[in-house]
């Protein structure tokens, strides 16, 4: 069943010791395991601080680490299409091409700097790194940020740095994220510390927080399982994909703009927005609107599906170079700013996140799918970030007899996620192949431990 044949997490962690052994000449100082992730529902919504519940896999990076031989870090890795690399501590800023693995590990000792945890005097020691994987990269579980969690629980524990608080610590490591280009939000590095075996994380954000929520089905039945099928359209969201993704989060910062800036002419209905730095601060208190308020402002605010950026600048009284800075000069989409269908799936996903948590807690899992399902065409139709491949297995997922499948992670391909009922398991990987053919990849995911130092 397992298309990408994955080995045990020991089999992971034993690769990389012994890549560190070969290649280093010793033994490693320290070993960690950081799992990928599969997002259940709340797609796009973590950084406008609204909530995420995904769950962390069992497929994992495993970092060997040790202290190094001078100003220097030597990364080794056990898959031949990430060849070694020698970064200089004095150069640690100059990052490589879009897309190369170095990039990762220069962004996580970078954010540890940027807030002390660690010093230009660990980098003068160095680090020897060596990485051995079951996770594949680029079909939506989050490998990337896996990676950087890993380099940087590897360091702190190489440098002997007392422990940090967790949330602290995802806090820190998904601004670190930044560093390689993308203005993702926080999701995928606390679900990779903070994953716990059977359940999925419910988390927020601006502040972080967390709960577990375990797979459970009310009546004693058996929980649905998940399964992925790859699509295997595959988006570097640190290369090509970065416009792709970017042009998500502005058209979600440029929308809070407007939707400010016309609020503040229906004062009568929306009490004052000052605190507001995400649209979660809108349904938070001391805002504390309804999800359905918001909807419903918006669609007042917003008297267009689309907008050009003259159109913008009339409306936000902004001069050419405030928009330059607010926008990192992105370029001006053919089509416009796709201010209120984002705005729409925001809010909208948002909701149906907090009412899929409830049905967890309440173990009714074909409410869940019902949401899960209403998440994918909202991801489609509003947010735009399927594609015809991804489609093909959505639709084939519901002649397989999958309660719901959808996209998951950033989208533009990558993997679907089917939750399949306990009764529909033994048939569902035949009728997938009679649809899709032999090459297709399906495999099975289970709730499982966060970060772990091995
Ligand atoms: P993936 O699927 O790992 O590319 C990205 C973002 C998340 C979140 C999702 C969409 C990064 C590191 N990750 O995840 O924060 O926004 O897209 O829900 O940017």
């Amino acid at each position: 069943m397992l298309a990408y044949d994955s080995p045990t997490v020991s089999a992971s962690a034993r690769k990389a010791a012994d890549l560190f052994r070969n290649t280093f000449g010793r033994a490693p100082q320290t070993l960690v395991r950081v799992p990928g992730r599969v997002n259940l529902i709340g797609e796009h919504t973590d950084y406008n601080g609204l909530p995420v519940l995904p769950f962390a896999i069992a497929q994992s990076h495993c970092v060997a680490a040790g202290i190094g031989r001078g100003p220097f870090f030597e990364l080794a890795n056990a898959e031949s299409q990430f060849p070694a690399k020698t970064v200089a501590a004095a150069d640690l800023a100059a990052f490589s091409s879009a897309g190369e693995w170095d990039n990762y590990f220069r962004a996580a000792v970078l954010g540890l700097r940027d807030v002390g945890l660690l010093t230009a005097g660990h980098s003068a020691a160095g680090m020897q790194i060596a990485v051995a994987s079951d996770l594949p990269s680029g079909v939506g579980l989050s490998s990337s940020s896996a990676l950087v969690v890993a380099f940087a629980l590897a360091a702190l524990c190489v440098h002997a740095v007392p422990p940090v608080p967790v949330l602290h610590l995802a806090e820190v490591l998904a601004e670190a994220e930044h560093y390689v280009g993308t203005r993702g939000g926080g999701m995928d590095q606390a679900v990779c510390l903070l994953g716990k075996k059977d359940h999925a994380i419910r988390i927020n954000f601006f502040p972080l927080e967390a709960e577990a929520i375990p797979f459970f089905c009310a009546g004693g039945q058996p929980a649905p399982r998940i399964y992925l099928s790859d699509s295997g359209v595959r988006v570097e969201k640190s290369g090509a994909g970065l416009q792709l993704y970017n042009r998500r989060p502005l058209e979600c910062r440029l929308a809070l703009q407007v939707f400010r800036r016309r609020a503040a002419l229906m004062l009568h209905r929306l009490p004052p927005l000052d605190p507001v730095r995400h649209w979660g601060d809108l349904i938070k208190p001391p805002i504390a609107l309804s999800h359905e308020a918001v909807l419903e402002a918006a669609a007042t605010i917003f008297d267009r599906p689309s907008y050009s950026k003259s159109h913008l600048l009339g409306i936000l009284g902004w001069r050419e170079d405030e928009w330059t800075a607010f926008t990192e000069s992105f370029p001006e989409p053919p089509d416009g700013f796709k201010l209120h269908p984002r705005i729409r799936h925001v809010i909208e996903e948002g909701r149906r996140v907090e009412q899929a948590a409830d049905a967890l807690r309440a173990g009714n899992w074909p409410a869940a799918a019902k949401l899960i399902a209403a998440s994918h065409q909202s991801c489609r139709d509003l947010y735009e970030i399927s594609c015809p491949e991804i489609e093909r297995l959505v639709e084939a997922g519901a002649n397989a007899g999958a309660s719901a499948s959808r996209l998951t992670g950033a989208g533009f391909g990558g993997c679907v996620l089917h939750l399949v009922p306990a009764a529909a398991c033994s048939d569902f990987e035949n009728k997938m192949r009679r649809q899709l053919g032999r090459g297709l990849r399906l495999f099975e995911v289970n709730p499982s431990q966060g970060a772990e130092i091995l």
